[in-house]
């Protein structure tokens, strides 16, 4: 049985970056609601918001200081309201962004729990006493330096996964349970249709809290083996399914870092008794270091790229759901880190191949906002131009502390990583910022915005986004796309260059050939007489062969 949202595309919308009505050079409601029309063209189904709660701001909305009002820079409740009154009239479900694994240090919550050891809200957040006089445990935070923050009036310290102005919730305390399905339900019966939950598998950690492995010479351990998939995660997400889920036809993602296959099946089975489904990370890591992590040049593998694929299609098929995405607000720009963005011409023929790649396969996929349109990374080549406290924070580790490397390296390593390339605000037409705003947007526009523009885009038969809204119009329309089972085509499993798989029910099969190499070469695969071309990314075909970047979608 198909569920309503398995043949759905979703949106992403990074609210700060997409439109400003107001010009003070923010992103913001009443300029998201002017492009619904946009989006709606393209064809997409449900719009993902980044958060657009209060929040001082300290990450981008993802420290939330009050969950049931509106960011002032973004517009007010009404704003919503109308944004997500126009977004239905036109089918257009509306997911939010619940981030609940910490809050703000500004939220009301942790400002009682912080005043006193016996603050009836103490408990909600996680502290502990020292340990000899330092931090409880060896825990790094995610944005670097230890994840504990000392309190000098309690003497105490907080736990802090994320930034210090982001305290981690004390899921353990049925109370903060409890008012977290009570907001959920407070939002649920405004009319949003689902969740997109933050670091949801990070919510339950292990009460001893013990020390995590650490690497030779460095000061704190990655806690994320220790606080991903934690001992209780799935009876709290059963718990908030039963309070808040179950049956009401809404949808719900989970981002889980360090997910397995193993662990999605609980998440994201079929029976609904937890999430729909979830994101992984384990493509996202295949051009990454051992040692340096994201900040690198490596370039992923063709073949590691199939074999992770092939696992989540066919560890999933049938069992739980997938979701597919090559691009949010945390990464890099997919035509720049996957494809070609050196010249026009391979900028879109790479980013439609990459695009073919992941639509064929089974899951939900997600868009990220400028995707449609092959943005591609900043390459900002000042530390002055980056925002994002992540990438300010990592410079500073690597380069000025732990002197690893020098300044031009790692400048262009956050040139191809940070997190700020997806960051730069969308580009609409070729007048100053891009059509985003009429003032210096909070974030420097792209300078490639004359060239890569939604007007561009949209005057062109040929372009990227048609090839999107294509994508989008078949999945609608092929239960096979939705359904089918996946296969890789015997014989492709090691090609470093072509890959060829194939998806099939009981009337039809489609064949997906794609060229990952910039050159032309032969292929063997044996295409059927009765096929036909549903979608490629060249006007012709020459049989036998593959052009640089050349995606064709048979079916027969
Ligand atoms: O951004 C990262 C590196 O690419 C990840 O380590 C990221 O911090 C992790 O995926 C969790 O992300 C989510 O929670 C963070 C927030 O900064 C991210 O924007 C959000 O997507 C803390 O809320
Ligand atoms: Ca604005």
């Amino acid at each position: 049985m198909t569920k309503w949202w398995q043949n759905k595309v979703i949106y992403q919308v990074y609210p700060s970056s997409f439109q400003d009505s107001n010009n003070d050079g923010i992103g913001d409601l009443n300029g998201i609601t002017s492009r619904l029309d946009y989006l709606h063209k393209l064809g997409i189904d449900i719009l993902w918001l980044s958060p657009i709660y209060e929040s001082p701001q300290v990450d981008n909305g993802y420290d939330i200081s009050n969950y049931r009002a509106i960011n002032p820079d973004y517009g007010t409740m009404e704003d919503f309201d109308k944004l997500q009154k126009k977004a239905h009239s036109l089918g257009i479900k509306i997911m939010m962004d619940l981030v609940v694994n910490h809050t703000s240090d500004q939220h009301e919550l942790f400002k009682e729990s912080k005043s006193s050891k016996d603050n009836k809200y103490r408990d909600f957040y996680i502290w502990r006493d020292g340990k000899n006089g330092k931090e409880p445990n060896n825990w790094e935070s995610f944005f670097t330096g230890s994840a504990w923050k000392y309190d000098k009036e309690t003497d105490q310290y907080y736990l802090h996964l994320f930034a210090p102005e982001q305290p981690d919730l004390n899921w353990e305390n049925p109370k903060v349970r409890e008012s977290v399905y009570d907001m959920m339900n407070w939002w649920v019966s405004k009319g949003v249709d689902g969740f997109r939950m933050d670091v949801i598998n990070y919510i339950s950690k292990p009460q001893s809290l013990p020390d995590g492995k650490k690497a030779e010479g460095v000061k704190y351990a990655n806690p994320e083996p220790l606080v991903a998939n934690g001992p209780r995660i799935h009876e709290f997400l059963q718990e908030m399914n039963k309070n808040v889920l179950h049956g009401k036809n809404l949808v719900t993602v989970g981002e889980t870092p360090a997910v397995t296959t193993d662990e999605a099946l609980k998440y994201a089975n079929l029976d609904d008794s937890e999430l729909n489904m979830v994101f992984q990370f384990e493509h996202m890591g295949l051009d990454t270091d051992p040692v340096m992590g994201r900040w690198t040049d490596g370039k992923a593998k063709l073949s590691d790229l199939r074999a992770n694929f092939s696992k989540w299609q066919e560890k999933l098929h049938g069992k739980a759901w997938n979701s597919l995405y090559w691009n949010n607000h945390d990464q890099p720009r997919v035509v720049s880190r996957f494809g070609n963005d050196s010249n026009e011409e391979k900028r879109v023929l790479s980013a439609k191949m990459l695009a073919t790649m992941l639509h064929f396969q089974q899951g939900t996929p997600f868009i990220f906002q400028g995707e449609e349109i092959g943005m591609t990374n900043a390459y900002f080549d000042k530390l002055e131009d980056y925002v994002d406290l992540d990438s300010i924070n990592a410079y500073h580790q690597i380069v000025d502390e732990e002197h690893k490397i020098d300044s031009k390296t790692m400048l262009k390593y956050l040139g191809l990583h940070s997190r700020d390339n997806a960051r730069t605000p969308m580009q609409w037409n070729s007048s100053e910022y891009a059509g985003f705003s009429k003032k210096q947007p909070w974030e420097k526009v792209n300078s490639n915005y004359k060239e890569i523009n939604v007007e561009k885009a949209l005057a062109d038969k040929n372009s990227i986004f048609y090839y999107y809204q294509k994508l989008i119009k078949l999945r609608h329309e092929l239960p096979v796309i939705t359904d089918g089972e996946y296969a890789v085509v015997p014989g492709n499993e090691k090609d470093e260059n072509i890959f060829a798989y194939t998806r099939k029910d009981k009337d039809t099969t489609l064949l997906i050939l794609l060229n990952y190499a910039d050159k032309t070469l032969q292929h063997k695969y044996k295409i059927p007489s009765d096929s036909e071309i549903i979608i490629s990314n060249y006007s012709d075909e020459e049989k036998g062969i593959l052009r640089p970047y050349e995606a064709k979608v048979y079916k027969y």
